[in-house]
């Protein structure tokens, strides 16, 4: 046995008649400390440094720290324009030319202070009605994200553009917080674009934990729904169904802002396919109204994207840091308090995994991996499968508090619109309408006291 292993059961046989009341979304004090400092199991890395979402877990088999090593590789290639002798096929339309140009430092990107320069956002777009498989309706011409750029000789589908509304929150001590609201919409289409198309504004997240969020066994996640609030507290989580095309069945969705993707495996396919324009042999056609007329494809093979699937699950997660300091620990206690942990669930388990690091896991991702409707100022309008246009996917709070450190800024939500913690908080309605509510109500030193523990993770 692995010294980390007698440590973790010591931790176990210690705490584990103390902890057992941390998922039952009632108030409560905050769950165990010593317990969530492993917040990835046995992937937890001890690392505050810009590498720490982009490290390898621990304990990784010597065959899949090759893999991983190798699909870090494929992660950070900038691809560049056909012919060439590697790493060609870029586009012919785009959105970014590498995975890590949208996941820096496997982090979260910052919003683009020019929405048309190479950024890790970009606009799903589409049409009322769905597709054969129950998903967003593609926009004819166009697909269902608009790429706004372009090899030499080719025109972006169009151009982004945002405007700003200004929305005023007040705090109890009479702080007063301006919320920017963007509104989002396509110019220099390069064919008229149809007038009822949506826009669903998404940005770079981070990718670490994510074999751990998709070894959750399912029953775990859908024993969290509460889809008609039949326990009344005004929260009714839901899980999102969609299409895999490689397994070509229905399942549930785990990644994505949406949940609108069910693993790894497919969101990979889907960026090289969407996002950087790089055919693979699950999808061989170019992503694009023109061909390269290269004959060129798939650009790469099934080989490279399961490196750079294997990648992702195996990046460690990192540690919480100052989990003794009293204020931190106060602040824990108020985020279980005013209900934050109702959707940000603290601790999930993982199944059984091939990958032993993986296997039968308890962690701390803060997430119920569910779907919200979170108000109508954070809707897009846009329903993805089985989301509608006002729900977002809970996200996962854990290593929140390294953004500064890792991304060198602090833009949260689904667009990169909120410009700190204190920001993300406010932009929370629907049904976290009463928590956000609660924490308007705190005292300075309260509502500090949380965000320190929002830091601490
Ligand atoms: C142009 C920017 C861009 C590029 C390039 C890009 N991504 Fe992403 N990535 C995003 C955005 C935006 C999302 C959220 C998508 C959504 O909600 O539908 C995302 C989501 C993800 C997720 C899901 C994470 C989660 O927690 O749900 C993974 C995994 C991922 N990307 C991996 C990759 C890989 C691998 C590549 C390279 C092959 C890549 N991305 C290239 C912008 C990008
Ligand atoms: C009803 C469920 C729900 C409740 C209650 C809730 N959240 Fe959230 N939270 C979400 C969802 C869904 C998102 C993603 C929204 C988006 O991106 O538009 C989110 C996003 C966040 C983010 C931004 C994360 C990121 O990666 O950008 C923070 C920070 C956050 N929540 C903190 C809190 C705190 C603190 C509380 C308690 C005051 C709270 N939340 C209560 C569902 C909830
Ligand atoms: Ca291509
Ligand atoms: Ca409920
Ligand atoms: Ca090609």
């Amino acid at each position: 046995m692995k010294p980390l292993y007698i440590f973790l059961l010591f931790l176990f046989i210690i705490y584990s008649c103390s902890d057992d009341d941390i998922d039952t979304g009632t108030p409560i004090e905050y769950p165990d400390i010593s317990n969530r400092l492993y917040a990835g199991g046995a992937t937890t890395i001890f690392l505050v440094s810009s590498q720490a979402y982009g490290s390898p877990s621990p304990d990784l088999s010597a065959s899949e720290k090759y893999d991983h090593t190798m699909g870090n590789l494929f992660f950070e290639r900038s691809f560049i324009t056909a012919p060439a002798p590697l790493y060609g096929g870029l586009g012919p339309i785009y959105n970014n030319v590498s995975c890590i140009a949208c996941h820096p430092n496997d982090g979260r990107s910052n919003f683009p202070a020019n929405i048309n320069a190479l950024s890790g956002f970009f606009l799903r777009i589409s049409i009322p009605g769905e597709d054969a498989h129950g998903g967003p309706n593609p926009v004819p011409g166009y697909g269902d994200q608009a790429k706004n750029q372009a090899i030499f000789g080719y025109q972006p589908e169009a151009k982004y553009q945002v405007t700003y509304t200004e929305i005023h929150e007040v705090l109890a001590d009479g702080t007063v917080v301006t919320l920017q609201k963007p509104q989002y919409s396509l110019t220099n289409t390069y064919i008229p674009i149809p007038p009822e198309t949506m826009i669903s504004p998404r940005i770079g997240m981070p990718v670490f934990g994510l074999g751990l969020l998709e070894a959750i066994p399912e029953e775990n996640i859908l024993a969290r729904q509460d889809i008609n609030d039949d326990n009344g507290d005004g929260i009714s989580g839901k899980a999102n169904y969609v299409w895999d095309e490689v397994d070509n069945i229905i399942k549930l969705g785990r990644f994505g802002w949406k949940a609108n993707v069910p693993t790894v495996l497919i969101q990979t396919i889907g960026a090289f396919h969407g996002d950087l324009g790089i055919t693979s042999p699950y999808r061989p056609n170019e992503n694009s109204y023109a061909d390269d007329g290269l004959e060129d494809d798939p650009e790469i093979d099934e080989n490279t994207v399961k490196l750079v699937d294997l990648y992702c699950r195996t990046l460690g997660v990192p540690a919480p840091r100052n989990i003794n300091d009293p204020i931190v620990r106060e602040g824990a206690s108020i985020f279980g308090k005013i209900g934050c942990v109702k959707c940000h669930t603290p601790r999930q388990e993982t199944g059984y995994s091939p990958i032993s690091v993986l296997s039968y896991q308890t962690f701390y991702p803060y997430t119920d991996m569910l779907l919200h409707d979170m108000g109508d100022e954070l809707a897009d309008g846009r329903p993805d499968f089985l989301a509608d246009g006002n729900e977002w996917k809970t996200r996962p709070l854990w290593g929140i508090g390294l953004t500064q450190i890792i991304n060198g800024h602090t833009r949260f939500l689904h667009d990169g619109r909120a410009r700190n913690l204190t920001e993300a908080i406010l932009w929370h309605g629907g049904e976290s309408e009463d928590s956000k509510n609660k924490f308007k109500e705190l005292s300075l030193d309260k509502r500090n006291a949380l965000l320190a523990f929002l830091n601490s993770l």
